[in-house]
């Protein structure tokens, strides 16, 4: 993938809002896209209150662009026709893009979420089993389009204790508190939630993880309303399945404007647009000794003189952070 297609999807990139032709209704409110269907949006109100259903304003669809017009997450002004329904007046500039291409030879974004603030990356000590390699590439799309990263780990009530008496899940994952922040939490019994709310609050998360660590009960547990309604569309439409395949915003009762996501689209993201050269970025760890190996061009895998080969060897760069890049970087495949 060339820099330019890269730049499209990129976090700088801004996309949409530009349509200014008509005078916005005095009327019309800020609100936020929370769930797609079709030609049909959810918007939810800023000010709080229900969805409004909405369609888009007809000279809003003649503007063309190089990705959805609207989508999950952007923020919109929206006028109330009454009976719980809408109209979208305006999209306001995207701020940031999850995206892909639809395909390599496409010109058209995808737009898994719009205006993300920040990711989830969920995992759990056990069932499943972590595999970091995962969380590592995930950091790396976080870093990559600029996406401030938390990690939850859940299942916390599972957790094992080590040989020496410490906890499995704190030996897995406290490497990464050096530069993420890490809840551990049980969607289960609650416990580290409510630290949790506090980091999702006013913000747009969207939330990513191997299947089974709890994404669905921990968005449950924030979201006890939504769980009723997502479960209930599923029996109607006997579609539960494709309940999960397109990404929806859930509002956190009692919360100002903060919304959690689902995004299942964002494992498909891969590392497309990350250049091998510049993988060594993207792991914060690494940014002290950038620069200062032997080689200028040095890939830190074998070169004489390799400052984070050091650092590494010194125990300053955990190891498995390193094995990770390492593995990324020589395109091995995931286990
Ligand atoms: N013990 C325990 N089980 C959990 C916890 N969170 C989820 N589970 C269970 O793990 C399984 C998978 O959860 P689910 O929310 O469907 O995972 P998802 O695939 O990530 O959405 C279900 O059987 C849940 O009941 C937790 O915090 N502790
Ligand atoms: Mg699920
Ligand atoms: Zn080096």
């Amino acid at each position: 993938m060339s820099r330019n297609e890269r730049s499209r999807s990129d976090a700088r990139t801004v996309a949409g809002g530009a349509e200014t032709s008509r005078p916005l209704p005095a009327e019309a409110r800020p609100g936020t896209i929370i769930r797609a269907y079709g030609k049909f949006f959810d918007v939810a109100p800023r000010d709080g209150g229900p969805p409004l259903l909405s369609t888009v304003r007809g000279g809003l669809k003649r503007e063309r662009r190089k990705t959805d017009l609207v989508a999950v997450g952007d923020r919109v002004m929206v006028t109330d026709l009454g009976g719980g329904e809408g109209q979208i007046e305006r999209v306001e500039p995207r701020v940031r893009t999850l995206g892909r291409l639809a395909r390599q030879t496409d010109d058209v974004e995808q737009v898994i979420l719009a205006n993300p603030d920040q990711a989830l990356f969920l995992f759990a000590p056990r069932e499943p089993t972590p595999h970091l390699r995962m969380l590592d590439r995930f950091l790396v799309l976080a870093e990559s389009r600029q996406i401030p990263a938390l990690i939850g780990v859940n299942k916390i009530d599972l957790d094992d204790p080590t040989p020496d008496g410490g906890s499995l899940a704190h030996a897995l994952f406290d490497v990464y508190e050096a530069h993420y922040p890490v809840f551990y939490l049980s969607a289960a019994t609650g416990e580290g939630v409510p630290a949790l709310r506090e980091a999702l609050a006013g913000k747009i998360t969207a939330v990513a993880g191997p299947s089974g660590v709890g994404k669905s009960s921990l968005l449950n547990r924030l979201d006890p309303e939504g769980a009723r309604a997502v479960g209930a569309l599923s029996v109607a439409t006997g579609k539960g399945r494709h309940t999960t395949s397109a990404t929806i915003l859930r509002r956190i009762p009692g919360m100002s404007d903060t919304y959690v996501a689902d995004t299942p689209g964002i494992r498909s993201l891969a590392l497309h647009g990350v250049p091998p050269v510049e993988l060594d970025a993207f792991f914060p760890e690494f940014r002290p000794y950038l620069g200062t190996c032997f080689y200028p061009d040095c890939t830190h895998l074998h070169e004489p003189g390799c400052a984070v080969q050091e650092a590494v060897a010194e125990g300053v760069i955990p190891r498995a952070r390193y094995d990770s890049y390492a593995a990324l970087r020589r395109g091995e495949p995931e286990e």
